[in-house]
């Protein structure tokens, strides 16, 4: 079934091609119809990153074809092995003839290509760093440290915590922004807020990091769980709730001395 609000026949009517070069530069920090979206459909697992792509899909009003099977993760993997079979991860996206993979490409394609100027600071704006840093941190080094804390404490649970591992000390880089910052983009909901929210909830929801040491975090996912589009997400792409859930760590894990990295 296709979802959104099935755009594409309104979309792309000009686009940055029939700019020249520098008028395409500027174009590119305004907000602006983009070029025409090609097919895409999401394959897509309940609860896990896939939902990133469905989310930013009904931000944009853009159509989508969702595919998973409700309650059955392996079951929702099969079809993403057979077009996807080195590394059969969700999101995998079929983007026309091509197959997409890392859900921060793809939302920075579809951001750049297809809707510029929408949740995505402008080129020449202070907000862009923020942007981008945290459109990277989300899986570069939150979930990537959040994943290995995790992993070392089911293997054998610590006693204190790594020095060179700390998913406290990267979720505290997240609240401290907050401090600063409405949205992880800067002044405005952008790419990177839908990009943090994944790890952020790994890390409470699991036990990884003591949820009340980080207010900004908390007040942040209240705004966003607010949001109509992450709403409608929430119905189309997890419509049974979470499935699957991973144990959770057992209390929270005590904070050693911190080491100099
Ligand atoms: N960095 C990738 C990570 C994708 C990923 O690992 N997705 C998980 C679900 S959240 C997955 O498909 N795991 C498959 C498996 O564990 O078999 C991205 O951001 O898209």
């Amino acid at each position: 079934m296709r979802q959104g609000v099935g755009r594409r026949a309104s979309i792309g009517l000009l686009g940055a091609m029939a700019l020249g070069a520098p008028a395409v530069a500027q174009a590119a920090t305004k907000k602006g119809k983009g070029a025409p979206l090609p097919p895409i459909t999401i394959y897509h697992l309940e609860g896990r990153r896939s939902e990133r792509i469905v989310w930013l899909m009904e931000e944009l009003g853009l159509p989508y074809e969702l595919k998973f099977k409700r309650g059955d993760l392996m079951g929702s993997m099969a079809p993403i092995r057979a077009i996807n079979p080195i590394v059969p991860m969700a999101p995998t996206v079929q983007y026309g003839d091509q197959i997409l993979v890392e859900s921060g490409a793809i939302i920075d394609l579809i951001l750049t290509r297809h809707s510029p100027g929408r949740l995505r600071p402008a080129d020449d704006s202070r907000d862009l760093p923020n942007h981008l840093i945290f459109m990277h941190y989300a899986e570069g080094s939150l979930a990537a440290r959040l994943f290995s804390d995790y992993r070392a404490w089911m293997a054998k649970p610590p006693t204190t915590r790594s020095p060179l591992v700390d998913s406290e000390a990267c979720v505290q880089f997240a609240e401290d922004h907050l401090t600063r910052h409405p949205w992880f983009g800067g002044a405005e909901f952008s790419g990177a807020d839908i990009m943090m929210l994944f790890p952020l909830n790994v890390a409470t929801t699991l036990n990884i990091v003591d949820a009340a040491q980080f207010p900004k975090v908390a007040e942040w996912k209240t705004r966003i769980e607010a949001r109509p589009a992450y709403k409608r997400m929430l119905a189309k792409a997890r419509p049974d709730g979470m499935i699957g859930n991973l144990p959770v760590l057992p209390k929270h894990a005590p904070s050693g001395p911190r080491q100099p990295r």
